[in-house]
């Protein structure tokens, strides 16, 4: 067979070789490495990974693209699988406030925070929120993201934003290297119309907004921000359940701030992830682990929400939960693209080895969207998505932190992103 492309000689070839599910316990730090190792591809698909050299049945010739992978380390496109990518203006007026220790929970009961961002997006329009996004998805490229969830929730209860949002991802997606998996999210604040009487507006998601969604297939999943004085328990259930009679799969902000046991919803509802949990319980976390529901973390909203407080990565991981790990990108709670800042602090300050980090963006990233059998790993037969990271191991691209190690980005056997120096 005719192979494409082909990179040789590569230091470290990480394949994350293995099964198509997300990875638990000590399977995190099993990350297949190949040293000396080669990567061939036909079209947009693998069709040779080992060490050394190609065997005979792959053809190379004068039209293959071969690239050296001398001094090189070579991963899976990297996921980030929880963001809120299309939205409209920003939210730096917040700083002087959180410098101040005003919490984020209290900025968005005065009326700021997110609802701010609502009106923000409401104004923009199509073009407008594409080319922002679009800006935004071209800096996650050059970080090697190949594969990004875009939640909406930044029209509420104005439903035509929402579908704006989603609309503005499905031409991404089209238009862009990136694959965009799409979450639907109205439940993300309480609209200040429905103050007084919230569970009408849960109603209006449940009976007029999650049929329309569905039926116009413009979301994969639905997510609910259930946290203290915005969406409780029982209503989070509510949207939920309604979601997946729709055929739509299951995500939740669960525990982000205060423990209202959303890590145990997150398991009665079998989601496929539960969302940030620095506050969940041990019960909960148990029952995530027996439920095989996706912790996904989110370290760099901990981080800037500076409340000190992280998600008990380790103790998650001893339980026997699958771990994905993503930015958050969103203009209130974490306004960075970089994933492989979000992945340095999820080994330096969670203390996850970067065994257990790269698992976390690549396979996990992959089971946390319902991708694992077609990217998350590199092996034959998969989509040809790749990063070279100009580096000489895995542990240097975690520790030498806040530096963007991407050489090149390969996304369905084509070189999308290239260094120029
Ligand atoms: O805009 O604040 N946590 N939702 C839940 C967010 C953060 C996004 C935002
Ligand atoms: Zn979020």
């Amino acid at each position: 067979m005719k192979a494409t492309l082909v990179i040789k000689n590569i230091d470290n070839l990480i394949t994350l070789k293995g099964e198509n599910k997300a990875r638990t316990k000590e399977k995190l730090r099993d990350i297949g490495i190949i040293n000396n190792g080669i990567i061939a591809l036909n079209g947009e698909k693998i069709i040779y990974v080992g060490e050394g050299n190609l065997p005979p049945h792959i053809v190379v010739d004068e039209d293959t693209i071969v690239l050296s992978g001398v001094g090189k380390t070579v991963t899976p496109g990297l996921i980030d699988s929880h963001t809120h990518l299309v939205h409209g203006g920003s939210r730096e007026n917040e700083l002087a406030m959180k410098l101040k220790g005003v919490s984020y929970l209290d900025i968005l009961a005065a009326g700021g925070g997110i609802h701010s961002t609502v009106k923000a997006t409401k104004e923009a329009s199509f073009d407008e929120l594409y080319l922002k996004a679009k800006k935004s998805l071209d800096i996650m490229l050059s970080y090697g993201v190949t594969t990004v969830e875009a939640k909406s929730g930044y029209g509420i209860d104005d439903f035509s934003t929402e579908i704006k949002q989603l609309e503005v991802a499905k031409k991404l997606d089209e238009d862009h290297p990136i694959d965009i998996v799409s979450t639907f999210m109205a439940a993300h604040a309480i609209p200040s119309k429905y103050k007084n009487n919230p569970d009408e507006f849960v109603d209006i998601i449940i009976e007029d907004m999650i049929p329309k969604v569905a039926e116009k297939k413009l979301a994969k999943f639905c997510d609910v921000f259930c946290e203290e004085g915005v969406f409780s328990i029982e209503q989070s259930r509510r949207i939920l359940l309604a979601a997946k009679e729709h055929g739509m799969g299951l995500k939740l902000h669960a525990d982000e701030i205060k423990p209202l046991g959303g890590a145990e919803l997150a398991a009665e509802l079998n989601c496929i992830t539960a969302d940030h949990l620095i506050a969940a319980s041990d019960k909960g976390i148990k029952e995530m682990a027996a439920k095989g529901v996706i912790a996904n973390l989110l370290p760099g909203t901990s981080f800037n929400l500076q409340t000190g407080k992280f998600a008990r990565a380790r103790k998650i991981i001893e339980e026997g939960v699958a771990i994905a790990i993503s930015t958050d990108y969103n203009p209130g709670s974490c306004p960075t693209e970089n994933l492989l800042l979000i992945m340095s602090f999820a080994s330096l300050i969670m203390k996850l080895t970067p065994e257990e980090v790269i698992t976390a963006v690549t396979i996990n990233g992959a089971a946390a969207l319902g991708l694992e059998e077609k990217v998350g790993s590199l092996e034959v037969e998969k989509q040809a998505d790749i990063v070279i990271f100009d580096a000489p191991n895995l542990e240097y691209i975690i520790y030498h932190f806040g530096i963007n190690h991407v050489d090149k980005v390969i996304k369905k056997g084509k070189i999308v992103y290239e260094k120029n120096i």
